[in-house]
């Protein structure tokens, strides 16, 4: 049970000051994919990505092909990124 006594509050601060150090080999970079035309596209990138482990978020902008990826480097490299992408069908080419 949560309490708002002071004992409480001093164990939820040290909790999110581990959280973010925790949070600092996050990282991000920007892959450009050919082929992606619709939401269909769009979703199976994010799908293949989001399922490798330390990947943390996807974003698909299909106008410009462009996919950001918030990313762990201690679990995922940008060659595992590419290598999901091309299983679905798609070029990465940066
Ligand atoms: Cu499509």
């Amino acid at each position: 049970m949560w309490n708002t006594n002071g004992k409480s509050l001093k164990w939820l601060n040290q909790s999110l000051n581990i959280h973010i150090e925790e949070r600092l080999c996050i990282m991000q970079l920007t892959l450009e994919v050919n082929g992606m035309t619709c939401e269909h596209c769009e979703k199976s990138v994010k799908n293949a990505l989001g399922e490798l482990e330390g990947v943390h978020g996807v974003e698909v902008d299909l106008d410009s092909g462009k996919v950001d990826v918030t990313y762990d480097e201690a679990y995922v490299s940008k060659t595992l990124m590419k290598d999901a992408i091309e299983a679905q069908g798609y070029e990465p080419v940066g």
